[in-house]
């Protein structure tokens, strides 16, 4: 069975996991769920992901969570090329410089967060990005500091590992929001090394099937009859 990829072009963890999938050059369905709507949290995704959050990995027996969790199982199902380092040391600052990012820089300037601080606190435009500069600052340099010890054309030595998965759409995310990467050359290097590379190309944002207000998708018509899709997919795709 095809792997199908629930996510959304802007989600910074689906992102992540669409780099994997490129590197390693494994074919997938996608599947979006328009976060602007929330589509995330209709019934028939919730059965797919309890949390009601993107992405999601279909493989057939399961649907995987969690991007890290995602990341980790690709590696160990596709081997080649690693995505982790050899050395068991090595592997553990990897996993690290992912985890600063997923687990302390995201969290807090994911979707839900921020529309928090727009509704219940009344944030302006002005003070959101405030608070996602607040947060990625401290993050990034700490993981600057990371890539000047471990890191060559990649966040760690030559070859591209999860970290790198990681890193990508939070620098993308960082400009979005107006956050000044002047002082972090380190992670503006890997970030134009990648921008050269196919597989990060091809799983960049911009360039997704639903960018851009297109609901929809490089389904399979086959796929889109057995899945109980978000209602606003299901309806595009039935056009
Ligand atoms: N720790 C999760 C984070 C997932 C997450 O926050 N996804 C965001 C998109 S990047 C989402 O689905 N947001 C929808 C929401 O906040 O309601 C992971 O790494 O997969």
């Amino acid at each position: 069975m095809p792997l199908t990829l629930h996510g959304y072009w802007r989600s910074g963890a689906a992102w992540r996991v669409r780099i994997a999938l490129a590197l390693k050059g494994v074919g997938y369905a996608q599947v979006t769920h328009d976060l602007r709507t929330g589509a995330q949290k209709d019934p028939g995704f919730l059965t797919r992901s309890p949390q009601g959050l993107v992405p999601a990995l279909d493989i057939g027996e399961a649907v995987l969570i969690q991007s890290l969790a995602i990341l980790e199982w690709l590696d160990e199902r596709y081997p080649e090329p690693s995505l982790l380092p050899t050395g068991l040391t090595a592997r553990a600052q990897v996993r690290a410089m992912a985890a600063a990012i997923a687990c302390d820089i995201h969290p807090l300037n994911n979707l839900r967060v921020l529309q928090s601080l727009r509704s219940d606190f009344k944030a302006d435009a002005n003070q959101v990005n405030e608070w996602i500069a607040r947060w990625v600052m401290p993050g990034f340099t700490a993981l600057e500091a990371m890539i000047t010890r471990h890191g060559g054309t990649f966040a760690f030595g030559d070859t591209p590992t999860i970290a790198d998965c990681c890193l990508i759409p939070q620098v993308y995310s960082a400009r979005r929001f107006g956050v000044d990467l002047g002082a972090f050359s380190r992670i503006r290097g890997v970030d134009t090394h990648c921008a050269g590379l196919a597989a990060f190309f091809q799983a960049q944002a911009d360039g997704q099937p639903d960018a851009d207000q297109k609901s929809i998708i490089r389904c399979p018509v086959d796929l889109a009859s057995t899945l109980p899709l978000s209602t606003e997919i299901d309806e595009a795709l039935r056009r």
